[in-house]
């Protein structure tokens, strides 16, 4: 992960548009709406985009699952740039609804995608490459951190064209993006932690993921890694959801993973937390050093070495990208290839 990423920003010495292609700035300025599409890991990567792309950008964005949109009939405005995000380029249903945006007449296309010679990045008019090198599994991982990369990356790109950031923030965000690798490699060494999790999953049939703002998506992002590998029955949701219907799942049978860090969502999710306790379940939680969540009995509390702002996603989903690798190998099912799973669909 901290080689991936170090690669995928190789050379970006500083936030210009041109880092997507040439004309980039032009396109940039006349946007003004987002479309995302995108399938599996790549969607999930594509919802935790649209957080910084309204938060930092201030551009209203989409994010639309490929397999659905292609089928769609929909509003299209010329001011809309399509991003697609892929790790091979090649999956059916992205570029069959890249190809539906643009029979509408948005014209205006960029992918991030890991693949440069790939189909994605040819009907693309602009691409930003990553670099996660060859994903040996079939459950993306590095593909995921690479594309956040590349994805926060863009935020910045139009934030600056729209005049949405300021030097000091554009070189804040910059620093905090150079750090990453070493950020990764902090997050590596709570593996010993996550092996010890992952004894407790390994039984396990079931399990529930929690996450607010930001880490909802690594929520979701963290049960599809883990039904992937596993075949552990797990779903997502947004914490404050759980009083619309999930709660009536909890037991003390039911691990519940929550993706805690120290943002403004902490205390709404200690609530939450709590209401998961009142059931019997046993949490699992993500915390930072100073969020001040507790191991107790039915509490596991692993701590994250630093609190990243809003790149933090990248570094929660580590862990539970670990946590599904550990209990897959808990359970003696194949890492690499996972039954019923493809690499790339491409039919
Ligand atoms: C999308 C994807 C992957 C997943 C699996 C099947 O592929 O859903 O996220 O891990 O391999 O395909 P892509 O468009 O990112 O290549």
């Amino acid at each position: 992960q901290p080689r991936a990423v170090a690669d995928t920003l190789e050379g970006v010495q500083a936030v210009v548009p041109e880092l997507f292609g040439d004309g980039a700035y032009r396109m940039f300025k006349e946007v003004d709406s987002i479309l995302i599409l995108a399938c599996g890991t790549s969607y999930y990567a594509g919802c935790t985009a649209k957080y910084w792309l309204e938060g930092i950008a201030k551009i209203p964005t989409q994010v639309e699952i490929a397999s659905e949109y292609r089928y769609r009939e929909t509003v299209p405005s010329p001011g809309t740039l399509v991003v697609t995000i892929s790790q091979s380029g090649e999956t059916a249903d992205t570029l069959a609804a890249l190809r539906h945006a643009q029979s509408l007449g948005m014209t205006k296309t960029l992918t991030v995608c890991n693949v440069a010679t790939s189909a994605m990045v040819r009907e693309c008019k602009l691409a930003y490459i990553t670099r996660a090198g060859v994903e040996i599994g079939v459950a993306s991982t590095k593909a995921f951190t690479t594309q956040l990369a590349g994805l926060f990356l863009l935020t910045l790109a139009l934030a600056q064209v729209k005049g949405r950031l300021t030097e000091e923030q554009e070189a804040q965000h910059l620093k905090a993006m150079r750090h990453l690798p070493a950020a990764l490699s902090a997050v590596l060494a709570l593996e010993p932690q996550i092996i010890n999790w992952a004894e407790h999953f390994a039984d396990k049939e079931h399990a529930l993921f929690l996450g607010r703002g930001l880490h909802y998506p690594i929520a979701l992002e963290g049960a599809l890694k883990l039904k992937e590998i596993t075949y552990i029955h797990a779903e997502a949701y947004a914490a404050g959801e759980l009083k619309h219907g999930p709660l009536a799942l909890v037991t003390s049978e039911m691990p519940v993973v929550t993706v805690a860090p120290n943002d403004t969502l902490l205390e709404k999710l200690k609530s939450n937390m709590q209401e998961v306790r009142a059931r019997g379940g046993v949490l699992y939680v993500l915390a930072d050093a100073d969020s001040r969540i507790e191991s107790e009995d039915g509490i596991h509390v692993i701590r994250m070495p630093e609190h990243y702002g809003p790149l933090s996603p990248m570094l929660h989903v580590v862990p539970l990208q670990l946590l599904a690798y550990h209990t897959a190998c808990a359970r003696g099912t194949d890492v690499d290839k996972p039954r019923n799973l493809a690499k790339s669909v491409t039919v």
